[in-house]
């Protein structure tokens, strides 16, 4: 019989450690059937959730309770084979009960068939851009709220011409009378034939799917229909739900970039939630987003450095599932190229808004720069022995670099 095997940190009294196990593999299965007669039992047994194991990690500081991992499996004749179903069998009342965090979700083989993943996946996008033997460099739109078609449009092109590969809008960018979706689309697609037919480099560009759920399936059939390249997603603020329908729908069909917005309303926490391998890996990836990005360990909204790993290796790792593109994010400046590459390999996007627009060449000159950077540390070379490179150095004059740290 399939499953899923959810597994929990919950702090608790050490004297409470087993009932709490029981307690939950019943509670969110069948109640409690202590007084039914043998028969219904019987007739129960194949719904019953089961401990696997309860491991104790150690006390916890404030209070001297103890902190214990649960492995808890939940079989699939529980529910419909979907996110919400399964995430309110293993977390759904007990994630309101105590300081308890869902820290990890094992989805058998079996059940593995009923998610679709990302429809490109890291593959599928490289083969859009025909780049194979690097990361990616992405940038954002910065500063086009309140702006219009023009300014818009100029940015794009700036960020094309330094060679990054993909440039996306801002998450807060959202369907405007300035700078409507679907000319955004159609405009931003003109300029990027023209910056190819010029310069022969190819950028894509992941316009913001936005507006009510209902509206969105129709949105994004309309910029397939457009030309568009790639869907950015606020997928925190809809639901997984939502990704995985918009990733099912054959007449979308376009690569789904998935931003981690208001997903630290359900991570942050130590002792509640959800972890960020959990939401920003494990169930972006099954839901089907091509490119998930996230924050980086050394940036501006920086996430330690073990849980960022665990994330990214839940987007990378063997599965039946395409593996989705890994973006760490937030205040990432060229300097930052040695150590993203040393951490994240070559298959993951390099992604900066502040870190290309404020560089003293403009969008142009920071995307250079994080090129540069990139065929530096290919090449072997410390940043600041990139001395041909000039926009590299301007660069590292204004943010500095990072040495490789191995830890
Ligand atoms: C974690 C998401 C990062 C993001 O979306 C963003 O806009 C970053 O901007 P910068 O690179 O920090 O300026």
């Amino acid at each position: 019989m399939s499953k899923v095997t959810a597994a929990y940190q919950i702090i608790l009294d050490k004297a409470k450690l087993e009932k709490k196990g029981e307690e939950i593999a019943l509670g969110l299965t069948i109640g409690s059937w202590t007084n039914l007669p043998l028969l219904e039992q019987e007739q129960l047994k194949k719904h019953k959730g089961q401990v696997v194991s309860i491991t104790e990690l150690g006390e916890d500081k404030e209070t001297g309770k103890t902190i214990a991992r649960y492995e808890i499996d939940f079989p699939s004749a529980n529910f419909s084979n979907d996110i919400p179903a399964i995430l309110t069998t293993t977390f759904g009342k007990l994630s309101l009960d105590g300081e308890v965090k869902l820290v990890d979700l094992k989805v058998d083989e079996d059940l593995l068939k009923s998610f679709p993943g990302p429809r490109f996946g890291i593959e599928g996008i490289r083969e859009k851009l025909g780049v194979y033997d690097r990361p990616l460099v992405m940038s954002i739109f910065k500063g086009v709220i309140g702006r219009d078609m023009d300014y818009l449009l100029g940015q794009l092109r700036e960020q094309a011409l330094g060679g990054v590969d993909l440039v996306k809008d801002d998450e807060i960018l959202f369907d405007n009378e300035l700078t409507p979706f679907e000319q955004r689309i159609t405009e931003g697609k003109k300029v990027l034939q023209q910056v190819f037919e010029e310069t022969g480099h190819r950028t894509l560009y992941a316009v913001n799917l936005s507006g009510r759920t209902f509206e969105l399936r129709d949105k994004a059939r309309k910029a397939k229909e457009l030309g568009a390249d790639i869907l950015l997603f606020n997928v925190h603020t809809y639901g997984l739900d939502v990704l995985q329908a918009l990733r099912e729908d054959d007449e979308i069909s376009l690569p789904i970039m998935a931003h981690p917005a208001f997903s630290g309303a359900f991570t942050s926490s130590e002792k509640y939630g959800v972890t960020h391998a959990l939401l920003l890996g494990t169930l972006t990836r099954l839901a089907g987003a091509d490119l998930s990005l996230f924050p980086s360990p050394y940036g501006s909204v920086a996430l330690e450095k073990e849980k960022v790993m665990a994330l990214k290796e839940e987007l990378v790792k063997e599965t039946a599932l395409k593996r989705t593109l890994p973006v760490p994010s937030a205040g990432i400046h060229p300097g930052l190229v040695p150590q993203l590459m040393h951490d994240f390999g070559n298959d993951c996007v390099i992604n900066a808004g502040g870190g290309v627009h404020g560089h003293p060449q403009g969008a142009q000159g920071g995307g250079k720069a994080f090129r540069q950077a990139i065929e530096a540390v290919l090449n072997g070379k410390q940043l600041p022995e990139a001395d041909e490179a000039a926009e590299l150095q301007e660069a590292i004059k204004l943010w500095g670099w990072k040495e490789v740290s191995t830890s």
